[in-house]
């Protein structure tokens, strides 16, 4: 739907991204970052923007987009009152804020705004600007947590890095649009046209719960439904034969990590594939990050340990995804001499430093500001951190074809392992 807008999309009928912020913050940069081009000119000059500037563009997957750009709002030259003026009649034409900030640097200012925009009923997010000068503390990334915004964090001005800041933005800003805008999260629905079709591959093994399929498989189904979609489910056994059967490929395949190399030896190519807990991952918004994670698995030396942590403490089967499938997968795949802990329940280790990766489960029993928290304690101290079933995808040596439907953790993941 949203392609077929594109091009002749009236401006009236775009999303339009206010950024706002104070002087020098970078505004004009990230909007350059954003728009892939110089529109706005940026300066170490306090001020240089002294109008709002707009820029169409197309911002996939959300569609068609005005970026605007306004003046730095705490400019107290003669000139900067009227800005400031412009700058805030210019919100009134806003369908979200990003106000951006540097490292560790919010006060009363950026509260004021965000105020002024939620009195507005405007999505607002946080843009943490210029982290190649300071990293932002934890403490202030708990603030902006308790303030309930959501928050992205990079440079601007290094194009190394663009990509995924740019995709993590953009999953921010999903996820604080409306429903209106058709660009709230998705968990699969979006990746299946109207009156299309999914295959969704489901092991029954004596993991699954008697006489029911479980939650995510549900809801994927449900998803599918109101989005028009129709569903086909069928165990991995039984997958092959059923395509086969099939006048037509499927628009989409989704399947239980632990089965996934069998079931992209099964799939034709040209099919898109991903797995449950990918669709998960990025439902919760956190894809990107995830899949950058996973880039640290082949930079796995002998005597590295691995971390594996678990939300909840389960009783472990014999055969347990995190105590025992996944240790002997990360063995196999990287032939390393690995020392692997597990972890399970509140217990977040101090000591993350002394690991080279951390793997967690989807944290289905935990909260989203506690599952940010560990991805947080994990990226202030450097150590990558990715999911049970990105990881999973990995090591089976499948994970571009199961990132393949999502280009920006695509490009999040080969800019890690560029890196
Ligand atoms: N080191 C660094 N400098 C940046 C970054 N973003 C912007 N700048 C620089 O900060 C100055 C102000 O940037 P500009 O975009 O004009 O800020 P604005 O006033 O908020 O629009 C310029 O010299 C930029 O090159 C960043 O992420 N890192
Ligand atoms: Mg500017």
């Amino acid at each position: 739907m949203i392609d077929t807008l594109a091009a002749g999309t009236p401006k009236a009928m775009r999303l339009h991204i206010g950024i706002m912020g104070r002087m020098n913050v970078g505004k004009s940069s990230f909007m350059n970052m954003l728009a892939g081009q110089d529109v706005a000119i940026t300066s170490p000059q306090a001020g240089t923007t002294t109008d709002v500037v707009e820029k169409t563009m197309e911002l996939l997957p959300l569609g068609p987009v005005v970026l605007m750009d306004t003046a730095g709002l705490d400019d107290s030259s003669a000139l900067g009152e009227a800005r400031i003026g412009k700058a805030r009649k210019a919100m009134q034409r806003m369908d979200a804020l990003a106000i951006v900030t540097s490292p560790n640097d919010w006060s009363d200012f950026e509260d004021a705004l965000v105020n002024e925009a939620r009195a507005k009923s405007l999505p607002v997010l946080a843009v943490v600007n210029k982290t190649d000068l300071a990293e932002p503390s934890t403490e202030f990334l708990a603030l902006l947590d308790v303030k309930k915004l959501p928050w992205v964090a990079g440079c601007s001005t290094d194009a190394k890095t663009a990509e995924s800041f740019k995709a993590e933005f953009k999953e921010r800003l999903r996820g604080v649009l409306p429903k209106l805008f058709g660009a709230a999260p998705a968990l699969v629905g979006d990746l299946v046209p109207s009156g299309g079709m999914a295959a969704l591959v489901v092991p029954i093994d004596l993991g699954a719960p008697q006489g029911r399929l479980i939650v995510p498989q549900v809801q994927a189904i449900r998803d599918l439904l109101d989005n028009d979609a129709s569903t086909l489910v069928v165990k991995d056994r039984e997958y092959a034969a059923t395509l086969a059967r099939l006048k037509q490929l499927p628009d989409l395949v989704v399947c239980d990590s632990q089965v996934v190399a069998r079931v992209v030896a099964d799939t034709p190519e040209s099919v898109p594939l991903t797995t449950f807990s990918i669709l998960f991952a990025r439902f919760k918004g956190d894809l990107s990050a995830q899949a950058r994670g996973a880039a640290a698995i082949d930079t796995l030396k002998d005597g590295d340990k691995v971390l594996i942590a678990e939300g909840c403490s389960h009783h472990p089967l014999e055969d347990d995804i995190g105590r025992v499938k996944i240790p002997r997968w990360l063995r196999q795949y990287t032939g390393k001499n690995l020392t692997v802990d597990s972890v399970a329940g509140h217990d977040f280790p101090e000591n993350l430093q002394d690991y080279k990766l951390v793997i967690h489960c989807g944290g289905c029993v935990m909260t989203p500001q506690e599952m940010s928290s560990r991805l947080r304690a994990a990226g202030h101290k450097d150590v990558p951190m990715t999911n049970y079933g990105v990881a999973i995808s990995a090591l089976q040596g499948v994970l571009r074809r199961a990132l393949s439907p999502f280009p920006a953790a695509l490009a999040a993941y080969e800019e890690a392992r560029k890196a």
